[in-house]
């Protein structure tokens, strides 16, 4: 490699800086290149779907708020906005799904009916484009999720179709996997909850436990499948009570083996999801994250690279966990270019994951062993200057993707030549 661009000159004298810490950075790049991040399809359109007839995004304790010109009206546009996205992105990607993105040749298809191949189309582009998939059952914008529950629903009828829905995206994931080789994850999360005082949430969580225990009957081979369940503080709609809740998926997740999904904007806004890695990884295997950000409430902003985030990365990589807690990210703004959001919050994870990459964790647990906690501290304050974007530039160059603020012009032009042209 040649030292004459500005660029790699900088790369060198980062390498240099960070190894007088005892950090490889190399060896962060190369790690840093194989995890992969789950990169949500909704930010596409809103959280639309392309269901027929058109459900949209209603009711559920979900809100897309902005009317940016240039949403996805179509999968093959999605498709090719992601195209776009990954171009921009360096690393490894998955694309995380949702059942209401199936391609059902305009035919209304119901739920509890839809199948592997309302999906192929999806695996196909995967081959092709290079991603493994993950996969959401879709609880939320259908008139049988409007009372407000689903599965912990009172009437046996409306649980029996949303089991028989779980039932059909986990044969789905299971024939992602084999096509794709690759373990999908599937997750589930639901809306149920009340807007007001709720008095019988005894009856609703039992109701919740008994349809999780119907569908989960169904053993998947771990090689194709594995299952997580999201859990919520409060939605819209279901302020005083939500099913779901943090204490019921831990505890189903830890009696029955399944994942965990901790959604970053689904605990109080003061509460470290960070925090909780280091526990829930002595009871399970593994944990799935929805990484957001919330302001006030889950709101769902675009990824930035926050405090929160990087504490979160920093308590993986801390835990030696990048093999157990697989990262998928989960936001939506409307308001804004919605690739530019895609692009800016991804590539804001994989910073943050960057970051804790190069935290001089030798230096820090030896000082930490030896309590001399003035200089752990001093030394965690410096790593903050650190030149981390000299390295994050190398990495953008060695996948070949615009360093630095260089996508940034690339997605004004594509705003102007594609999305403004689109109609609504
Ligand atoms: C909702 C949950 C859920 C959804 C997606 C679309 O509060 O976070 O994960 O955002 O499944
Ligand atoms: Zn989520």
């Amino acid at each position: 490699m040649s030292h004459h661009h500005p660029s790699d000159i900088a790369y060198a004298m980062a390498r240099e800086k960070y190894a007088t810490l005892g950090v490889d950075t190399d060896k962060a790049l190369e790690t840093l290149h194989n995890v992969p991040i789950s990169i949500h399809c909704w930010q596409g359109d809103d959280v639309g779907g392309f269901e027929e007839p058109d459900s949209s995004l209603s009711g559920g304790g979900i809100a897309v708020t902005g009317n940016f010109p240039g949403k996805a009206r179509s999968i093959d546009e999605l498709r090719r906005d992601l195209e776009e996205v990954l171009n921009l992105l360096p690393g490894k990607h998955r694309l995380n799904l949702h059942a209401s993105y199936g391609e059902f040749g305009g035919k209304k298809t119901e739920r509890n009916a839809i199948r592997p191949d309302h999906f192929q189309g999806w695996i196909d582009w995967a081959k092709h484009s290079g991603v493994k998939l993950d996969f959401n059952s879709t609880f939320f914008s259908h008139p049988l999720a409007n009372d407000g529950f689903t599965l912990s629903h009172r009437d046996p009828a409306v649980r029996e179709f949303w089991i028989a829905h779980a039932g059909c995206c986990r044969a789905i994931s299971e024939h992602m996997g084999k096509e794709l080789n690759d373990t999908v994850i599937h997750n589930i999360w639901i809306p149920d909850g009340s807007k007001d005082l709720t008095v019988d949430r005894f009856l609703h969580r039992s109701l919740l436990k008994e349809s999780l225990d119907r569908i989960f009957e169904t053993k998947y081979d771990r090689r194709w499948v594995k299952d997580s369940i999201e859990s919520k503080l409060f939605g819209i709609g279901s302020e005083a009570f939500v099913t779901g809740s943090h204490e019921f998926y831990l505890a189903y997740g830890i009696a029955g083996g399944v994942m965990i999904c901790l959604d970053m904007g689904h605990f109080h806004p003061t509460e470290s999801v960070a925090d909780k890695i280091s526990s829930l990884l002595l009871f399970s295997d593994e944990l799935m994250l929805h990484v957001s950000r919330g302001i006030r409430w889950d709101s769902d902003h675009v990824v930035t690279l926050s405090d929160e985030l990087l504490a979160l990365m920093q308590e993986i990589v801390r835990a030696g966990a990048l093999q157990r807690v697989h990262i998928g990210l989960d936001f939506f703004d409307a308001s804004i270019n919605r690739i530019g959001a895609w692009v800016v919050g991804t590539r804001a994870a994989r910073k943050a994951l960057l970051m804790a990459l190069l935290e001089p964790i030798e230096q820090l647990r030896k000082l930490e062993r030896e309590q001399r906690y003035f200089e752990r501290l001093a030394l965690l304050e410096e790593t903050r200057m650190m030149p981390t974007g000299a390295v994050w530039d190398q990495f953008c160059i060695q996948n070949a993707v615009p360093p630095a603020g260089e996508y940034i012009d690339v997605i004004r032009k594509h705003e102007k030549a594609v999305l403004l042209r689109r109609g609504q």
